[in-house]
Order: C-alpha cells, then structure tokens, then sequence
C-alpha cells in the first residue's frame, strides 16, 4: 500500500467504515438532548432500518471531537463520517453556503423551510461536493438574536463599540461590523467564559442555544434582532462517501431526508421550552427598531453577494412565498 492509502484506510477505519463495523462516526458541539443531535441518532435507526443492520450512526456530541472549524476538517479529510455543524464555519469554504446564512434574508421559518426543501437548498447541498462535503440535509436554527451583559440593544445606534463575539466566518465579521460593532470571532465552546470575563460584551443566537448553553447566565438582555436564519448542516465525507455502494448512499441520502421532519417537532418544541427556561431565569427580552439593522446590511450584501450565481439564488429566494 502507498503512504495515502494506508492513511486513508486508518482514516476510514476511524470514521467507522470497516468490512465489518457498521456505525459512522458523527460529531456535533451540543449536549445530550439538543435536537439536532438527537435528529442524527434518530437518522441512525432509520438507516440501519433502511440497510437491514448494515449500518448506523454513533454521535459524539458535546463537542467530544472538538469545536466545529475541527470536525469540518475531520469530515474532509475522513476522519469522521459525518458532521453536523452550523452553515456559518461553511461559509469560507463552500461559496454557496453564504446564501442561506444573508441577513435577513427568509421573511418566516415557513419561508425558510420552503426554500431549503427546493431547488435553492439542493443546489447549495450540492456546490459543496467540490470541497470535499456530501451535503445531506438542512436543519433548523430558528433565528439569531443579540444579547449582552450589561444593557439592553435597543436600537442600531446601542450596536456601535460592542464586542460581539461571531462565528468564524468573514460574512459574519463583515455583518457585525456593518452594525457598528466589533467582530470577534471564536468556538462557541468558549463563549460563556468570553462573556463573564468580559473579552465579549455580547453574542448572538436562537433560544435554544441561548439557553443550553446557559448563556443567558451572563448576558440576560436578549434584543429580537432576528438578524440572521444561518440553518444547521449535516455533512457527509466524500472520501468515505466514494468507498461505499450506490445502495449504501442511497440509504444514507434517504434517512437523513427522513430525519428533517423529524428535527423540525423537535425544534419547535425546543424553541418555546428554551424561552420558558430563559424567561424564569429572568432573561429579559425586548423588540428592536428593526428596519434600522436591516438598512444597515446593504453593504454585506454588495461585499458578498457579486457572483451572479449567488445574485440569482438571492432574487430566487426573494421571489419564493
Ligand atoms: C448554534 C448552532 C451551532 C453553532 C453555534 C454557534 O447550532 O452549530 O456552533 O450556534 O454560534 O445555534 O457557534
């Protein structure tokens, strides 16, 4: 065997792809119980269903295999099979990602669900085949607000200064910044100890991310800025994709289809159950001057969306009811 090949082989061997192994290795940064970790298992049991016992899925969530940037890598490179991670950390590396993740771009979650389910969504599933990634499916993240430690956002003009921590991708470093506020990006695994030190003043995400993460310990004013619906992803290694039958993929495209409706109940639940929790806690949540911040975005727009393939998925989704 050539040094590649025996590298590729431990590599599939530790994504769980051996003669005789059936489970395939899948990551994911939150805890038990967070829906889409258990979509994933749920995506396991039908595909084991689906290929007779041949195959299924292990999850390692709570970052077990570490933070997202980590196992995006990991997927590429074979070392995990699959990886569920937010669309943003795919945003540098599959062009199309940027799509979806536009402020304000979906009018509801209903616009959301519509497009990804279509042609729009499949195409971006699809551009990012090219870097290395079998996309399977799209997940719900519900909508990403802002929330800080020491005031409450209000209005645009409270955004200047603030240290907000992001994602690690440059749209949303550029998004922050067309705020008026300073960009920080990191893991999310460090953002709890980032906010109660003050190396952030604030950070932004749906309620129940918000709330597992107990962020809402520390920064309790929640702003309703609903800046951004940057939908889940769950990827698939394309080197361990390209050593399996036409009957395998088949199989794992299918269950992981089957598993979305599935994630979508649990998401909604888990989205009023995380208010509810954050709200007793004493998180206090107000409205914001929305049209301001969405004024605001014009130049995120004009910096990344210039390829007239990424203009015309735009108006597409703009004209999708
Ligand atoms: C959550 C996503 C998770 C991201 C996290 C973040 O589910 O994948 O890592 O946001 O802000 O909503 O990093």
């Amino acid at each position: 065997m050539t040094l590649t090949r025996t590298l590729l082989a431990a590599g599939l061997a530790a994504a769980g792809f051996t003669a005789h192994a059936t489970d395939f290795r899948s990551t994911d940064i939150h805890p038990d119980g967070y829906p889409t970790v258990d979509a994933v298992k749920y995506m396991g049991t039908v595909l084991n269903k689906l290929s007779g016992g041949k195959h299924s899925v292990k999850v390692f969530n709570n970052s077990a295999l570490g933070a997202e940037k980590d196992t995006i890598e990991q997927a590429k490179i074979g070392a995990v099979a699959m990886t569920r991670v937010n669309i943003a950390p795919m945003n540098n590396i599959c062009p199309t990602t940027v799509v979806p993740t536009m402020p304000f771009l979906f009018h509801s979650k209903e616009h959301m669900r519509h497009v990804l389910d279509g042609p729009v969504g499949e195409e971006i599933l699809k551009s990012c085949e090219a870097q290395g990634f079998i996309g399977l499916a799209f997940y719900d993240s519900g909508s990403r607000s802002m929330y800080t430690v020491k005031k409450p956002v209000k209005s645009l003009a409270d955004m200047k200064g603030l240290k907000v921590r992001v994602q690690q991708s440059d749209l949303w470093v550029a998004l922050l910044e067309a705020m008026g506020a300073n960009a920080t990006p990191m893991p999310f695994g460090e953002v709890y100890t980032g906010l109660k030190t003050g190396l952030v003043d604030a950070a932004e995400n749906n309620y129940p991310s918000y709330e597992s993460s107990r962020h809402f310990e520390v920064a309790k004013f929640y702003a309703k800025t609903e800046h951004s619906m940057a939908p889940e992803m769950l990827l698939f290694s394309k080197k361990v994709w390209d050593t399996l039958t036409p009957e395998d993929q088949k199989n794992i495209r299918q269950a992981a289809k089957e598993s979305v409706p599935y994630m979508r109940k649990l998401w909604d639940e888990r989205e009023e159950k995380s208010l509810a929790v954050v709200k007793a806690a004493g998180a206090q949540i107000n409205e914001v001057d929305k049209p301001a911040f969405q004024a605001a975005m014009k130049p995120v727009y004009d910096k990344f969306i210039t390829d007239p393939k990424l203009k015309d998925m735009i108006k597409r989704i703009q004209e999708t009811k």
